[in-house]
């Protein structure tokens, strides 16, 4: 695939509700989308799930433009290049996952646009639709808490997972309990949020059944992790902690984790995120797909990766109109607590120019 350049365009998408986590609120999503375009003009596009601010992880959308502007872009091969290929070209930069992950997802959009092959089939996809669960952002109240539990239950999500933090931990999931049943399939989400001295306060957790407890310690505590799996029933599972195959293997040797929530854009694309797949379902580690509260093209593709037979946890894949009112692309709609994964060639969806003239801040045109 001959690259002859790659857009950089800026949108603003104001969500439906305020998601306040424990690093802190989200009223509006500010995403960087890639384009590339082929010397045929074949398109393909990808979604930066970097935030404004680095607060997640180190990355944000203006350093991700940066990145990709000055270094990655000018360092992609000009004689041509497949996804592969650009992971190789890529490689000798550190860091900045999120970076190359949409432009190694763009150009495999437009190389499987090519060949007529889909994400899902092109990626090991075992079936055709994929259960979804929902994360709950941090309430002011419990019954407000309780009210949009409620809403997402009626809409048909198979799973809840609940963000938490310090003073809003263990009196959320009791309540959510109480109200829906142990047959609820619940789970909570700390952000890195705790400590490890905070051990015995997390154990209290280990009443409620939880499927499993989110990174409760530092991004670069995986020590601790390991520490603080062997003093909670609840399984943990790693988010941040994991930034490559390398990682998960560490973790999954070191036991800081039992379970792995699998963003591609963290761990620097889908090619990776595949590998992490393979490394844990080899040792038994169930996976599922986590979000960055994307639009319908980062869906799209995690979708996809959601259909691998690995994943054996609901995803963070929820529906549109979960985030947005109106989405870039055709939203996705949620049918009996699933997702149907895309099948067209690429990620098999594409935004609608009209939506995305509207929300879209500025451009910028890199030639290759
Ligand atoms: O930790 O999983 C997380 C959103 C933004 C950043 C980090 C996280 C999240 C979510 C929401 O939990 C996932 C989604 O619905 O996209
Ligand atoms: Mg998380």
């Amino acid at each position: 695939t001959k690259i002859s350049g790659v857009e950089l365009r800026r949108i603003a998408m104001p969500l439906v509700a305020p998601f306040r986590t424990s690093f802190g609120v989200e009223t509006s999503r500010d995403v960087l989308l890639v384009r590339v375009v082929t010397s045929d003009g074949t398109e393909g596009w990808a979604e930066c799930a970097a935030m404004s601010e680095p607060r997640y992880c180190s990355e944000y959308v203006d350093g991700a433009q940066d990145v990709l502007r000055r270094h990655l872009v000018p360092a992609l091969p000009k004689d041509g290049v497949d996804a592969a290929g650009v992971g190789r070209a890529l490689e000798p930069f550190t860091g900045h996952h999120m970076a190359k992950s949409v432009l190694e997802t763009a150009v495999l959009d437009a190389q499987l646009r090519l060949t007529g092959e889909s994400f899902a089939a092109h990626l090991g996809a075992s079936r055709d639709r994929v259960p979804c669960g929902v994360s709950v952002g941090i309430m002011n109240s419990i019954p407000e808490l309780l009210d949009a539990v409620e809403g997402y239950v009626a809409e048909g999500y198979v799973r809840i997972k609940l963000k938490i933090e310090p003073g809003w931990d263990i009196a959320p999931v009791r309540a959510v309990r109480e109200r829906f049943g142990d047959d609820l399939l619940l789970q909570v989400d700390a952000n890195a949020a705790y400590t490890l001295v905070d051990a015995q306060h997390l154990a209290k957790l280990d009443d409620f059944g939880l499927l499993l407890i989110e990174q409760p310690l530092a991004n670069d505590d995986m020590v601790q992790h390991a520490q603080l799996a062997r003093l909670l029933r609840t399984p943990v599972c790693l988010d941040e902690s994991i930034e490559s195959a390398a990682d998960a293997a560490a973790a999954i040797t070191l036991g800081a984790c039992s379970i792995i929530n699998i963003k591609p854009a963290r761990v620097g694309g889908y090619l990776e995120a595949r590998r992490i797949h393979d490394i844990a379902r080899a040792h038994g580690v169930p996976v599922w797909c986590g979000g960055m509260l994307e639009t319908g093209i980062g869906r799209a593709a995690n979708v996809a990766l959601a259909a691998l037979p690995g994943f054996t946890l609901p995803g963070d894949t929820s529906g549109s109109h979960r985030y947005f009112a109106t989405d870039i692309t055709e939203p996705f709609v949620l049918a009996d607590g699933h997702l149907d994964v895309p099948t067209g060639p690429g990620l098999g969806i594409e935004p609608l120019p009209e939506v995305l003239n509207e929300v879209t801040t500025s451009t910028e045109w890199i030639a290759l």
